[in-house]
């Protein structure tokens, strides 16, 4: 492979940061998992309008492709290769009472976290038999659950059509042909081995075998953050003891796209902000303030429909879980105020 002429299309930060220099350190080299540089950036080459453009496809990537991560890392996170992660599940040291007014704007609200078994490769070079064990593993373990977690799992291929249209429309499961994720490999052998877990009335669910191996969410209508940081803290917890997460002190728990290491905690909410939208270096601004990131309505790469907004937490690495979603209410807050005084 030659190294890759970068257009002013190019916007990822893996096309920033990937100079002739270090492609020629790295063109060579593989992991035990046959994993190689050109794997990792095909998703930010095929897709130019990548955030990132950059995935690992086992833990090894990490250490072995260092010289294009690190500072793709550093920039994303503020982290720098020395710094140790930290991690805080306790529900308690969270400052979020409810919000006043808060479900005049807040439409719903839903924590992620992604995760990734310790003796897998990532989705990007795991095998159709890998993927397999890992469905297994994760369902059956899942299946056991009882209390207000208790649910069932729905592999794609006993879905129908109707139904997994309807579940990614009101916001349960993952999308079906994302081009970022294909070009990854993260969809070799779809819909093999997918699928998702729910309780009954949908406030629980896990993602199995996407762009991590499980993405473990909270969700229900409304405001209140902290009920739905518990509920996932206590799935968490009964997964942790049935299966071992992919995790290291300097990168907290591993995920295949490097935006996601640390807490791999992505805490959101759906809110109205009509006022705010017409005034987007206002938004912006408050939102870089308080470390939060904007999305459309329908998550990553989707836009903003009838002034709804998808507002999250930006860091996931080098501050806690607890910190994570203490930055989206912190931020969320000041975004009501300014929407009221509009
Ligand atoms: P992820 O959150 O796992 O990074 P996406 O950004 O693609 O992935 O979002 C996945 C789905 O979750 C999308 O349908 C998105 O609209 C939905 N979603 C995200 N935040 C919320 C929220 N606060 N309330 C309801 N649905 C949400
Ligand atoms: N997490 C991943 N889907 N994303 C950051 C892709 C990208 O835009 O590069």
């Amino acid at each position: 492979m030659n190294y890759p002429e970068f257009t002013s299309e190019h916007k990822s930060l893996m096309s920033k940061h990937l100079s002739k220099e270090i492609f020629d350190k790295l063109k060579t080299k593989q992991t035990s998992n046959n994993y190689t540089l050109q794997m990792a950036i095909n998703s930010g080459l095929k897709n130019p309008d990548s955030g990132i453009g950059i995935y690992a496809g086992d833990k090894e990537s990490y250490e072995l492709y260092q010289d294009l991560f690190d500072p793709i890392i550093k920039e994303y996170h503020n982290f720098n290769t020395n710094d140790k992660h930290q991690s805080n599940l306790n529900v308690n040291d969270l400052k979020a009472p409810l919000l006043k007014d808060a479900d005049d704007f807040i439409i719903s609200t839903r924590i992620r976290v992604g995760r990734n078994l310790d003796q897998m490769p990532l989705g990007p070079s795991i095998s159709d038999k890998q993927r397999n064990e890992i469905e297994n593993i994760v369902s059956s373990s899942l299946n056991k659950l009882e209390g207000d977690l208790k649910g069932k799992y729905f592999s794609l291929n006993n879905l129908s059509k109707e139904d997994r249209d309807s579940l990614i429309k009101d916001h349960f499961l993952f999308k079906e042909g994302d081009r970022f994720l294909e070009a990854a490999s993260l969809n070799n052998s779809w819909p093999e081995n997918r699928g998702i877990f729910h309780n009954v009335n949908k406030t629980f669910l896990v993602w199995i075998n996407e762009e991590d191996q499980l993405r473990i969410i909270s969700m229900q209508k409304g405001g209140d953050i902290k009920e739905v940081f518990e509920r996932l803290i206590n799935a968490i917890k009964f997964l942790e003891k049935s299966m071992s997460f992919s995790f290291s002190s300097h990168l907290g728990y591993i995920t295949s796209c490097p935006t996601n290491l640390g807490t791999a905690m992505r805490a959101s909410v759906h809110i109205k902000l009509p006022k705010l939208a017409n005034d987007m270096n206002k938004f912006e601004n408050i939102c870089d303030k308080y470390f939060l990131q904007i999305r459309g309505i329908n998550g990553e790469h989707s836009e903003s429909e009838g002034g709804i907004y998808d507002i999250s937490n930006k860091r996931r690495l080098g501050v806690s879980e607890v910190q994570c979603v203490q930055d989206m209410y912190d931020g969320v807050k000041a975004l009501i105020e300014v929407e009221k005084s509009l």
